[in-house]
């Protein structure tokens, strides 16, 4: 186990760095010109060509980069980090031929899930995931959102935030934790939908919400799991506490719940494979991050494309996540979501960079703070043994962090 009060600060003046595209934006230096960053009391003061630091910074202690490529800290901001168990299982099942929707319906699926969750206590819950979360840093993440969902119950739901918080506390990594009370039906509610929906909006939410829970509030609104009109009610749930919503929408249909987030203000919308041109118009409107998820897209072997090109169109931010989960997206590196995004839905090495910095803050309304190496904002940075940048999304199976700025802290190799 990890303390983050353990981690050396980063004070100092960062030397010999090499900014990737878009790292800093506001400042100009290409990956040949040699970058600084200034951080004091775990900030950055500063950023830009060495050569341009201004003289109050250049007594700070040093920090060497030794030439590393330098991005700000990476952003997950999709993940249903926190569960009982594993489904291989169902994996082998649809090995054998059975679909997501099929092994849902014999109940695996989500609800099985569901099951261990229940079954397992807060210190479990903590076990399990913080591997998971640690293999996700280790590829230079810096902030994290998990979701519940795999608890829909109250207590279980609860016990899934908490230790989503508890993990941000133990690993100094920042967590915003979304209530998704409305991810499946739970069993005691088969055939009562409406009543589920009304325990989530009347109950389980505001109390989660009171008890400082609750950082946003997303639904799963599709055929086998909640209807539009219910993503409604619980958008209006969340509106009432004044919690920013987002959503699961259009990933194995057009629900129409892109659209409806957006009139809600979302702050992003996730997997959207068959979001419509309404879909992405409303989006524009409102500002709303398209969230893509490869890993789950390449887990259920889907060969519905998101609208990539209509999306870059409209002007559309974009962001990349693991959507990390244990039945369609079993993945631990940011980095190879990066690869697949470039691959399999041909985004552009500075998209998907963008993808999971400066747009997954947003996404997670954190753009004041993460995303970016600027200055003002906490030092969240992350040194690659790399030489060019397409580098991040051309390998894949490798882990080339050479050292990661953590909430000002040197959270991986440090350096002095
Ligand atoms: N969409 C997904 O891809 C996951 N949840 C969701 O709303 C699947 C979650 C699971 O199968 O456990
Ligand atoms: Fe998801």
């Amino acid at each position: 186990m990890t303390s983050a009060s353990t981690f050396p600060s980063a004070d100092g003046l960062w030397t010999g760095l090499r900014l990737a595209p878009g790292a800093a934006p506001g400042t100009t230096p290409d990956a040949d010109t040699e970058a600084a960053i200034a951080v004091a009391e775990g900030t950055v003061r500063w950023v830009g060509a060495r050569s341009a630091l201004p003289a109050e910074f250049a007594g700070l202690p040093p920090h060497d980069g030794r030439g590393a490529l330098v991005t700000p800290g990476l952003v997950d901001c999709h993940t249903h980090l926190v569960y009982g168990g594993q489904r291989a299982n169902e994996f082998a099942m649809r090995l054998a031929g059975a679909s997501y929707e099929e092994v849902a319906e014999a109940g695996g699926g989500i609800v099985s899930s569901v099951r261990a969750t229940r079954e397992a206590d807060e210190d479990a819950l903590f076990a399990q995931a913080a591997p998971r979360l640690e293999q996700l840093l280790a590829d230079g993440v810096c902030a994290i959102e998990i979701k519940s969902g795999y608890g829909l119950a109250l207590e279980h739901e609860r016990k899934q935030l908490r230790v989503a918080r508890r993990l941000g506390e133990a690993y100094g990594v920042t967590v915003r934790t979304t209530f998704l009370g409305a991810h499946a039906l739970p069993p005691e509610y088969a055939g009562r939908s409406g009543d589920y929906i009304d325990l989530v909006c009347n109950e389980m939410l505001p109390a989660l919400a009171a008890e400082g829970l609750v950082d946003a509030v997303d639904v799963f609104c599709e055929r086998i799991a909640f209807t539009l009109a219910e993503t409604e009610q619980v958008f209006q749930a969340a509106k009432a506490l004044g919690l920013p919503v987002k959503l699961h929408a259009e990933q194995l249909s057009d629900m129409g719940g892109a659209a409806l987030a957006a009139r809600y203000g979302a702050l992003s919308c996730d997997h959207i494979e068959h979001l419509s041109a309404e879909g992405i118009e409303a989006m524009r409107q409102s500002g709303t991050v398209a969230v893509l998820l490869p890993g789950a897209y390449y887990t259920l072997r889907d060969t519905h494309l998101p609208p990539i090109e209509a999306l870059r169109t409209a002007g559309v931010p974009m962001a990349v996540s693991t959507d990390h989960n244990p039945g369609t997206s079993p993945a631990l590196s940011l980095l190879l979501m990066m690869n697949m995004a470039c691959t399999l839905f041909r985004l552009t090495v500075p998209e998907a960079l963008a993808g999971v910095t400066l747009h997954a803050a947003r996404a997670l309304g954190l753009q004041k703070t993460h995303g970016a190496i600027a200055e003002g904002m906490p030092a969240n940075f992350v040194l690659w043994n790399l030489r060019d940048a397409a580098e991040l999304a051309y390998w894949f199976g490798q882990r080339p962090v050479r050292s990661v700025v953590r909430q000002g802290r040197i959270a991986v190799g440090a350096t002095r």
